[in-house]
């Protein structure tokens, strides 16, 4: 494999160039017109621009992806995330042209991004689910179902998924009101208006694990990362590992996740999805088929390069080594532009910077002093990234980091200081909080 596309922007389209150019392979950059002066277009070895800044005429744009992987003379194409990283369509589109996709099957990622049948497959394989509905349901199914689970209960779009299409409910009534426009959301919003009921968890948290599989069926499991310090389904905080889990849990639930990938036939890397309770049941949620934002977290504890493995599994070579061991902590804060206060995107110019450095420090980044952050796409500037022999001591440390982190500019406001505030509090250094950790502390 020479050359690959990557199809996205940003902090992900950088990560994955850097690593093509350790690899030797030769990075080809797309762009819009709002992101003529970002760091990928400079570190790639070529770069074409694919139309106006609105994602759905750029990034999201299939023909124009494809066309400028013909024109690139690409080989294959990194999806990054968002955008088209789990679009079937794309996936089989760029099969059809005999390019490689950098990620998995069409007929996975339309069987992972249906909700309902995931949670068949995760069923059948032992994986355990929250109580609630098997399968799709109407409104009388649905009623039927709360009464023997019990309020609350939440209803889950099947097309749905990452906390799109999601709602509580409290009793028969407000089950009744909202299911009918939940439908009508979800018809709307993914073109199918199957809906699912199950018992609304309190405060659990968010537990990931993540997985790479090669084209032979060899799942390497690499533990799990906590997502739980979230605001509306925007992560702000990852680590690795989780403090809730005890290593029997661990190998317990890894057992499973590689029976998951097994049965759907998964390839390439993925994350599979669970809410842990304060008793220590996990449920499986949903698989989600792309490298992710977090990943860096899980490559500092297990000392592995998933984008490379991404790379080398998707050209046919085979997982032949065993897991390495993980070492120590690691944790990530999102550094977004965006109005502490109001959480609203703040975008603007780049005038100073000063980015943290030192022993256990990464930074994923692609801003610099002069760079405008355009209004089109989302809000992370950066990802910092702090590794510990402990918990206690990555958390210092991304303290002391944050502290370093000086970024001034013209309209630009961070959350640099609220993600200081989480780190200093002591439900987070216990490592007791869960989903609802940034509403409780703002309120
Ligand atoms: C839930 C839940 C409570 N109970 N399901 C939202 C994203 C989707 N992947 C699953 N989600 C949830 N499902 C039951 N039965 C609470 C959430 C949830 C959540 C989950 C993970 C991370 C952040 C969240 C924020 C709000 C709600």
């Amino acid at each position: 494999m020479q050359s690959i596309l990557i199809a996205n922007r940003g902090e992900i389209a950088v990560r994955i160039i850097r690593t093509c150019r350790d690899m030797g392979i030769k990075a080809v950059a797309i762009y819009s017109e709002a992101d003529i002066n970002s760091m990928h277009i400079k570190l790639a070895d070529k770069s074409i621009c694919i139309g106006p800044p609105e994602p759905s005429k750029s990034y999201l744009d299939i023909p124009k992806v494809m066309s400028a992987i013909e024109v690139s003379g690409a080989e294959a194409v990194h999806p990054g995330y968002g955008f088209l990283s789990e679009n079937p369509k794309f996936s089989e589109i760029v099969r059809a042209s005999r390019k490689v996709f950098i990620g998995p099957s069409p007929e996975t990622l339309e069987l992972i991004g249906d909700k309902v049948r995931a949670k068949e497959v995760a069923h059948k394989v032992g994986l355990p689910l929250v109580p609630g509905s098997d399968g799709p349901v109407d409104v009388h199914n649905a009623l039927e179902v709360a009464s023997k689970i019990g309020y609350p209960v939440v209803i889950k779009a099947a097309a749905g998924g990452g906390g799109r299409g999601i709602r509580v409910v409290n009793n028969d009534k407000e089950l009744r009101e909202k299911f009918h426009l939940a439908m009508q959301e979800a018809e709307v919003a993914f073109g199918d208006g199957r809906l699912y009921i199950e018992k609304y968890l309190i405060n659990p948290k968010h537990i990931e694990f993540q997985v790479l599989v090669d084209k032979y069926g060899n799942v390497l499991t690499l533990g799990e990362r906590e997502c739980s310090i979230q605001r509306r389904h925007q992560k702000l905080i990852e680590e690795a590992p989780s403090p809730a889990l005890t290593e029997e849990k661990r190998k317990e639930m890894e057992v499973l996740v590689a029976e998951f990938c097994k049965e759907i036939g998964y390839e390439g890397a993925g994350t599979v999805e669970f809410l842990m309770d304060w008793e220590g049941n996990f449920y499986f949620m949903e698989m989600n088929g792309r490298i992710q934002v977090e990943h860096p977290v899980t490559e500092m504890v297990y000392g592995i390069d998933l984008v490379e493995w991404q790379i080398r599994v998707a050209r046919g070579e085979r997982i032949d080594f065993k897991r390495p061991a993980r070492r120590g902590y690691a944790i990530e804060l999102r550094i977004n532009a965006e109005d502490p206060k109001t959480f609203l995107p703040s975008p603007g110019r780049v005038e100073e910077l000063y980015l943290p450095g030192g022993f256990g420090v990464r930074v994923d980044t692609h801003i610099y002093c002069g760079y405008s952050v355009p209004p089109f796409y989302d809000s992370l500037l950066a990802k910092l990234i702090c590794w510990g022999h402990t918990r206690e001591e990555a958390v210092k440390r991304a303290i002391r980091a944050l502290e370093e982190f000086y970024l001034a500019g013209n309209g630009l406001k961070t959350n640099i200081d609220f993600h200081k505030r989480i780190l200093s509090s002591r439900e987070f250094q216990q490592g007791k909080h869960h989903i609802r950790f940034v509403e409780e502390l703002m309120f």
